[in-house]
């Protein structure tokens, strides 16, 4: 879905600095993420006017206001509908949007799975931090079992859900995991899922170092194993990507766990838009058809 600059100055990293300064708790893993969609933006060279960053609510879902593109700081869970409309309404605009594990998993559950089998052309990035960290550290739907935490401190009896596993049977059509600790690794996904056309998920562990003491960088580290290591994953074997989403513990893959490139996306199935954006059609009803539609109904 990526468009490419038209004119001739090449866009670099300070082009998309927002005007705002992230207030994110100093060594929060969001600044990883913020970074990596910068410089994926830079390395693609998509002008800034034909991106639209939207978020839901949460300390991730605060990214819209630190970033130089269009944007919107939607509801709590509510992004992906919006980010919905948005695409339909310009299909050439660049979506992105980025919120948190309890803003797309919990309140917003419901959205991303209806965005996913509908196959909506964007880039979904949620940076899972395991917690609720603006409300100062509830249990949030990634949250392990056993974590004792603001909401749960006896530890939390409901078992977390699977991002990339609900992802894959929802019929998301790319499905990516990345971590905030490894900044090149991450750019690459996010230009992958730029790319791809159609629904693209990805999940980013990125550390709440405020309210979340058991999934910190120190423990990331040592677990995350990267697909594209191995040289014989098959990102187009859907079975192979829903057995790798089941690993955790002692081993965590990163990386690109499955790409389809065979279903339209909701925009190019729509035979409305066939003809392009709607902006650039004849969008009024005329005036006749509008007088004959009110008579009708008087
Ligand atoms: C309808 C509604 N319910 C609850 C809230 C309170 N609320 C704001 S952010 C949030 C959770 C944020 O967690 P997450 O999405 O994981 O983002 P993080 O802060 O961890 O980045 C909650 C419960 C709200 N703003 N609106
Ligand atoms: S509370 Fe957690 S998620 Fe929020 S800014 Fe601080 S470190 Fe980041
Ligand atoms: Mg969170």
């Amino acid at each position: 879905m990526a468009t490419v600059l038209a004119d001739t100055k090449r866009l670099a990293m300070t082009d998309f600095k927002g005007k705002v300064d992230p207030d994110w708790c100093p060594g929060c893993g969001d600044f990883g993420v913020l970074a990596a969609v910068q410089k994926a933006l830079v390395d693609l060279q998509i002008p800034n006017h034909n991106v639209v960053t939207i978020s839901g609510i949460g300390c991730s879902s605060n990214f819209p206001g630190f970033i130089n593109t269009y944007g919107m700081h939607t509801l709590h869970g509510r992004a992906l509908a919006v980010a919905t409309g948005v695409k339909l309404a310009n299909h050439e605009l660049t979506v992105l949007v980025t919120g948190g594990d309890g803003d797309g998993f919990g309140i917003g559950g419901n959205h991303f799975v209806h965005s996913m089998r509908r196959n909506v052309d964007l880039l979904y990035i949620v940076m899972d931090n395991q917690i609720y960290g603006l409300t100062t550290g509830q249990t949030s739907p990634t949250s392990r079992l056993g974590m004792k935490t603001k909401s749960m401190p006896f530890g939390n009896i409901e078992a977390p859900v699977n991002p990339i596993s609900m992802a894959l049977a929802a019929g998301a059509t790319f499905v990516a995991r990345g971590f905030s600790g490894d900044q090149k690794h991450l750019t690459d996904l996010i230009k992958q899922g730029i790319r791809h056309e159609g629904f693209s998920f990805l999940d980013v562990f990125s550390p709440c170092v405020t309210y979340n003491h058991d999934n910190t960088y120190q423990w990331f580290r040592p677990r995350v194993k990267k697909l594209e290591d191995d040289s014989s994953y098959d990102a187009a074997n859907w079975l192979s990507a829903m057995e790798k989403s089941l690993l955790w513990d002692d081993e965590i893959p990163i990386g690109r766990f499955f790409e389809r490139t065979d279903v339209p996306s909701l925009h190019a199935a729509e035979p409305v838009l066939t003809a392009g954006p709607l902006l650039r059609g004849e969008t009024r009803i005329p005036p006749d058809v509008a007088r004959s539609f009110v008579e009708e109904l008087m």
